[in-house]
């Protein structure tokens, strides 16, 4: 059986209603395309309580859940999907650490937060959460195939 390619790998990033009111979509996005990913699907969107409470449904008996729910659902989302290789791990490397008073300089959250419930962004933590989200957030026909250059001036 053939291995799976392992430069198409995917993952979920979002930017939160306080990354798009305080307007770092474009900084977001740059980071993800200077690093060498490829955006395969992108949109603006309010998708809702319920649908929030699904994508943070392991989160459900935390006590900051219903907060956390308020705060997502308080503005437009610009919902992310990125593919490259191991593009779920350097996706939370670039996001920096989920508080943002842990994460380095250099990240997006180490840059620009510092209040873990206005933490400005979402990656997945996991290639199985990652395909569950983009599930979640976007139809198949949202995520487009096209050539993007990466090989051989990304990939060796
Ligand atoms: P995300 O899903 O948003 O990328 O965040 P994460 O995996 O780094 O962190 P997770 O533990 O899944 O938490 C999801 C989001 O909930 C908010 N949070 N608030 N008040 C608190 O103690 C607290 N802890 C987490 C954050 O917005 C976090 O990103």
């Amino acid at each position: 059986t053939k291995m799976a390619d392992p430069t198409k790998e995917r993952t979920f990033i979002a930017v939160k209603p306080d990354g798009v009111q305080r307007g770092l979509i474009g900084d977001i996005m740059k980071r993800f395309e200077q690093r060498g990913y490829k955006l395969v699907a992108s949109k603006l969107c309010m998708p809702g309580k319920a649908h929030l409470e699904k994508h943070y449904s392991d989160l459900s008996s935390k006590p900051f859940f219903a907060g956390l729910v308020t705060y997502m659902n308080s503005g437009p989302i610009f919902a992310m999907v990125w593919e490259g290789k191991q593009v779920v791990k350097m996706g939370r490397v670039l996001l920096g650490a989920t508080n943002p008073l842990e994460s380095n300089p250099g990240t997006i959250r180490g840059d620009f937060c510092i209040d873990v419930g206005r933490n400005v962004c979402h990656g997945s933590d996991a290639v199985e959460s990652a395909q569950k989200e983009i599930n979640l957030w976007f139809k198949p026909e949202e995520l487009l195939t096209y050539e993007a250059n990466a090989k051989p001036w990304i990939y060796e």
